[in-house]
């Protein structure tokens, strides 16, 4: 490859000259599931690639007290949590959730970075912040996901605490947990079993592709029969769920992996090489119908608009002769546009050092500056 000739494409297809485009892995799952270490055990085994293949990591959890790699993006230069708390009268979820709102302003400033190295990296790597629903649940995690999957091909790597989803009532809500991120994201979706160092993930691929064995399981399991031995509410309604989740099993894949020996991640590999035709043949049509329907209906109201006002302008211009003077645009005028440039994301693999981070929550203070972040809630 041309180090020279590494500009980034804005071409939407997959491919830059010779080398295929990194495919982003956004890492989701339950507090604890085991993210962090799993980003980290990924970083170590594509080093250890010959030739190494060093990732493009982006670290979004603002409240992580100790980060097990070494991120290349980490929203804790950009935003201070605790301060975000003390300023905004927040508990420790919303201190992290707004925190994660203002670093989502400056997307814009992480893409830039990030397609810079498109040509230089196989992979980008986003651990997300420690409870799930902060980034599944918020605007700022679909405008972080949607922003990534339309400019690199994208996969999310749904992480399940194996040795915590044994009993079949935890192992089918975390499935729906999953069922419910794969809906919304549309992307690709592997199923990464963590932890197969204390619990092999056997028994899971087995209730995937054999619903009886599910059903028995649930069966067995206590609680599932009341005491005159008829199957409890819980029981049935899981029984109808799991035929639900029958058809989602057939939209993804699943590998085990441990974190802590480096097992599986191969196979993680392979699956995330055969996620990228998924998002080239499926997702990338889709995102791209979805665009040009927004275009059209954009066009529609625009259209729509512009008529009725000509209209209101005739009917006021016939009743009022002289206004039409008054209405003159006066260049004198003008506003002057602030786009608040200097809360700056920071790439550490460049210059800069991770201290000097901008504390966006002193950004109103700045005289030139006139930011009033939404206030939560
Ligand atoms: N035995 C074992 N423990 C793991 C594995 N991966 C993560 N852990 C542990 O699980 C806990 C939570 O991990 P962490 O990466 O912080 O989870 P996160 O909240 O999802 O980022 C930590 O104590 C890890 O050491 C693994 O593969 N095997
Ligand atoms: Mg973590």
């Amino acid at each position: 490859m041309d180090p020279e000739n590494s500009a980034p494409s804005s071409s939407s297809s997959a491919t830059t000259g010779d080398k295929k485009k990194p495919v982003t892995i956004i890492t989701i799952g339950m507090a604890g599931a085991g993210k962090s270490t799993f980003v980290q055990r990924l970083n170590s085994y594509l080093h250890s690639q010959d030739p190494p293949s060093p990732p493009y990591i982006l670290n979004l959890d603002p409240a992580a007290t100790f980060v097990p790699y070494e991120p290349n993006i980490d929203i804790r230069d950009t935003v201070n949590y605790q301060e975000v708390m003390k300023q905004y009268n927040l508990g420790p979820n919303g201190g992290i959730l707004t925190a994660l709102n203002l670093f989502t302003t400056k997307f814009d400033q992480v893409l830039n970075l990030v397609e810079q190295r498109a040509n230089s990296v196989d992979y980008v790597i986003l651990d997300t912040p420690g409870q799930i629903e902060i980034f599944t649940w918020s605007a700022s995690g679909a405008i972080i996901t949607d922003a990534i999957a339309s400019s690199l091909p994208a996969v999310v790597a749904y992480i399940i605490d194996t040795p915590r989803t044994t009993a079949p009532a935890t192992f089918m809500s975390n499935m729906l947990y999953a069922c419910s991120i794969l809906y919304k994201t549309k992307l690709p979706f592997i199923l990464v079993f963590n932890k197969t160092d204390v619990q092999p993930h056997n028994f899971a691929l087995e209730w995937m592709n054999d619903f009886e064995e599910f059903q028995a399981a649930l069966a067995t399991h206590s609680g599932s029969t009341d005491s005159e031995g008829e199957p409890t509410y819980m029981n049935s309604l899981m029984n109808s769920m799991s035929l639900v989740l029958d058809e989602f099993y057939k939209n993804l894949k699943a590998v085990g992996v441990s974190s802590y020996t480096g097992a599986g991640f191969k196979e993680f590999l392979e699956a995330v090489e055969a996620s990228r035709d998924e998002y080239e043949n499926a997702y990338l049509p889709e995102l791209e119908r979805a665009k040009a329907q927004r275009e059209k209906s954009l066009q529609d109201v625009k259209a729509d608009s512009m008529n009725r006002f000509m209209k209101d302008l005739t009917i006021d211009r016939e009743k009022n002769p002289g206004s039409a003077l008054a209405d003159r645009w006066d260049p004198e005028e003008e506003e002057e546009y602030d786009d608040g440039d200097d809360l700056d994301v920071v790439d550490r693999s460049e210059e800069r050092g991770p201290e000097q981070y901008v504390d966006v929550t002193r950004a109103r203070r700045h005289d030139t500056e006139d930011i009033n972040w939404p206030r939560p809630g």
